[in-house]
């Protein structure tokens, strides 16, 4: 009887430990992140509503949280897409620039997720020259993608090209394999990663009669004449006047710029001309007919045109471009949203939407990233838990996409690394902000010279102040008074009421140097990798 007993009590607590561990399995969330890429947060009306209103990317803050202060590590696609996956800044994983090839013997939180038994996938750009690892699907775009009719590398089919516009497209891909490949029985993590609203900003077809026809307020630093900081602002290649493309950003035909002599800038008419050479012959037509009146309005100004006035018309037009992208990943995104609520997997999935890093929409004159500068600095970042966050909350805590990785895997149960950099957003999105203790965060840029001309610089930044070096051209400080002057206007590292704020802030900067183990020698280091890179022809 003894012997019995002790059996069955043996079979009971095997069956107790399995029945805990199958809830343990069915408890860990899904995991959906949805990036876009180059998507300021001007340009979300959960954030701001002067310019577009995305009702289907505002769902996720009205369920969830919206963080007022996000940004990144270093503001470039590739860099940034690798300190996502790899929880650490650009100078530990390697990926300083769009440039450097990803190092793959980086350990991934989808690595990390799959072997936990995360059924994993991605859809849409990814950037790095090599495919993802981690993945049981999927289907990126090669490079930058194209906005039409695209090609993708694909983990089963090889090459392919789907006919069609790219946002529809990842998004069509994404609900497919939802519906098709989930495994019932397996948490997902998913990454449905958008080309949108990158330049060179071709909207859907169905969205260019509307959005040919808006007028956009303008940000009033569009004429910044960089005066009040260091060289590196009036040097950046960026100006909307200055560099932006006739034809290949602002759709004048090639034709026009002829007859009206408006000479190239940059590689004006060939990038025009290799989007055109992706239409089919109806996209073409449907394209030249919505730009022919705005070219026929055009022709009319342009002889009288001041350049103030050549400024405010270029940055229009960017804006009707720019934002009429924006369009169609606000209503992808609903799409996805509607599946996810259909089928009752918005409970137990955390859905993240963000950008790879912010973008300058005519602030300081600019368009691109690259600078620490808010608008590329900070990107948008909105959270939805159902049962865990409390809908329609905020935070103003300094995260980072550093973050990402170790909030994944906390999430998902699964031990992070000692290595990764980044800290679990979780006690945050719990409300718990007593639980965080960052107070600054550390930034570093390095692509130059490169497109753009943006010269590198690392920086420390607090809820109150930025403390800037650029380093490489000209060794040069700036210090910025966040809350006095938020459009960051104004250099105040010589003026003596600062000098106390300086110092700390230099402490503070070497610290964080310091704890992340960024040097001088590995700066030195990484301009000599690209300059022997540049020597054989690699750059
Ligand atoms: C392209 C763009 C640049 C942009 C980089 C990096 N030029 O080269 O304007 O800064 O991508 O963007 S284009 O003429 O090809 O459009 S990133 O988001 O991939 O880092
Ligand atoms: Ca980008």
């Amino acid at each position: 009887i003894k012997q019995t007993l002790l059996l069955t009590l043996v079979l009971l607590l095997q069956l107790h430990f399995a029945f805990c561990q199958q809830k343990a399995t069915i408890a860990r969330p899904n995991i959906i992140f949805i990036m876009s890429d180059d998507h300021a947060y001007q340009a979300i009306s959960a954030y701001d509503t002067r310019l577009i209103e995305t009702p289907n990317i505002d769902r996720i803050a009205k369920k969830g949280m919206l963080f007022t202060q996000a940004s990144v590590t270093n503001s470039i696609c590739a860099p940034s897409r690798a300190t996502i996956l790899t929880g650490k800044h650009t100078h530990i994983h390697g990926k300083v620039d769009n440039h450097f090839p990803f190092d793959t013997t980086n350990i991934t939180f989808p690595q990390l997720l799959q072997q936990a038994g995360y059924q994993t996938a991605m859809f849409g750009k990814l950037h790095f020259g090599n495919n993802p690892k981690g993945f049981d699907q999927f289907k990126i775009l090669p490079d930058q993608g194209a906005y039409y009719n695209p090609d993708f590398i694909t983990k089963q089919e090889g090459n392919i090209k789907v006919e069609g516009y790219v946002t529809d497209i990842i998004t069509d891909m994404t609900l497919e394999w939802l519906q098709k490949e989930r495994k019932q029985d397996q948490p997902f993590m998913l990454m449905y990663l958008h080309k949108a609203p990158h330049r060179s900003w071709l909207m859907a077809e169905r969205h260019l009669a509307e959005f040919t026809n808006k007028n956009f307020p303008e940000p009033q630093t569009l004429f910044d004449d960089y005066s009040g900081r260091t060289s590196p602002a009036s040097e950046a290649e960026m100006n909307i006047l200055h560099h932006m493309a006739w034809a290949g950003d602002n759709k004048v035909f090639p034709e026009l710029m002829d007859e009206l002599g408006i000479a190239e800038i940059g590689f004006d008419k060939r990038r025009y001309a290799y989007e055109m050479g992706r239409f089919t012959p109806s996209q073409a037509e449907n394209f030249k007919k919505a730009y022919a009146r705005v070219n026929q309005d055009f022709k009319k100004a342009y002889p009288s045109m001041t350049d103030k006035e050549k400024m405010q018309w270029k940055y229009g037009r960017y804006m009707q471009d720019y934002l009429g992208t924006i369009k169609a990943v606000d209503e992808n995104v609903g799409r996805l949203l509607d599946y996810l609520e259909a089928n009752n997997l918005m409970e137990n999935t955390i859905v993240v939407y963000t950008s790879d890093q912010g973008f300058y929409l005519g602030e300081h004159g600019w368009f691109d990233k690259r600078f620490v500068y808010d608008e590329s600095f900070k990107t948008p970042l909105l959270v939805a838990w159902p049962g865990k966050i409390k809908p329609g909350s905020r935070s103003d805590e300094l995260v980072q996409n550093l973050d990402f990785a170790p909030t994944f895997l906390e999430a998902a149960g699964v031990k992070v690394p000692s290595d990764m950099q980044g800290e679990s957003l979780i006690p945050l999105l719990k409300g718990e902000t007593q639980k965080w203790t960052r107070k600054a965060v550390y930034y570093h840029y390095y692509e130059y010279p490169a497109e753009h001309m943006v010269n590198r610089h690392y920086a420390i930044v607090t809820k109150d102040y930025k403390l800037i070096h650029y380093y490489y051209v000209e060794d040069q400080w700036e210090l910025i008074d966040r809350k006095k002057d938020p459009q960051e206007l104004k250099n105040v590292y010589n003026d003596p009421a600062y000098a106390k704020v300086k110092k700390e802030l230099h402490v503070q900067l070497d610290g964080l140097r310091k704890k992340y183990k960024d040097t001088d020698k590995l700066n030195q280091q990484y301009v000599d990798k690209f300059m022997e890179d540049a020597t054989h022809g690699k750059v």
